[in-house]
């Protein structure tokens, strides 16, 4: 996948629904596609990847087929994709992946061969006390994962730094930056917060 097939697949979400054809909430990536291409070439397609409701990228990306990722969106469910035949979940609770991301990483370190586990969170997320725990339990059991902090300095539309602060180390994670290019939610015809 290229940056430019990334973008026209949003494009497309993006124009579904405006024109209503998407009954439930989405949230489009965008200015991100160079760091998360680049990122997915360390990713294999047998590891695990867990995101958050900003997921279309991540599925695409993990060799999910466009017309399934497109589906479930045109269903309403843009914002939980999870396809676990690909090892592929996401959940819309702010953090709420962590710890499913955490329990499958200490299962993959019984199973022969593992498999890697990559948990991808905003750096809201990486600030709260659920990525806390998380990384604690990583670190101490030295399981086979790595958190993906995205960047973009926004809690909603909040400056991250400002509302939280310093978020804890952690030598299980890595990060990208990027300026977020859509609205947090949605489109911006309807509605936003
Ligand atoms: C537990 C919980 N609280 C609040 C929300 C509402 N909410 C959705 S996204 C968001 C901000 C998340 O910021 P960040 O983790 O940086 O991710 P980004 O959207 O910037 O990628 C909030 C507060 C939620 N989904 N879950
Ligand atoms: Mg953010």
């Amino acid at each position: 996948m290229t940056p430019a097939d990334l973008i026209a697949f949003e494009d497309a979400v993006k124009a579904a629904f405006e024109a209503g054809k998407i009954r439930g909430p989405v949230h489009l990536a965008g200015g991100n596609e160079d760091q998360l291409i680049e990122i997915f070439e360390s990713i294999s397609l047998t590891d695990w990847v867990f995101a958050t409701y900003r997921n279309h990228y991540h599925a695409l990306l993990h060799g999910i087929p466009r017309d399934k990722v497109m589906a479930e969106i045109m269903a309403g469910r843009s914002m939980n994709l999870s396809f676990p035949e690909h090892r592929f979940v996401t959940s819309a609770i702010v953090g709420g992946i962590l710890p499913i991301a955490v329990g499958v990483a200490a299962a993959m370190k019984r199973k022969e061969p593992y498999r890697h586990v990559w948990c991808f969170v905003g750096d809201m997320a990486a600030s709260i006390g659920a990525f806390h725990e998380a990384n604690s339990y990583a670190k101490h059991h030295d399981l086979p994962i790595t958190f993906v902090i995205e960047d973009n300095g926004l809690s909603c539309d909040s400056p991250t730094d400002e509302c939280w602060g310093m978020e804890p180390s952690s030598d299980k994670k890595t990060r990208y930056f990027y300026e977020r290019k859509h609205p947090h939610v949605g489109t911006g015809k309807y509605v936003s917060f």
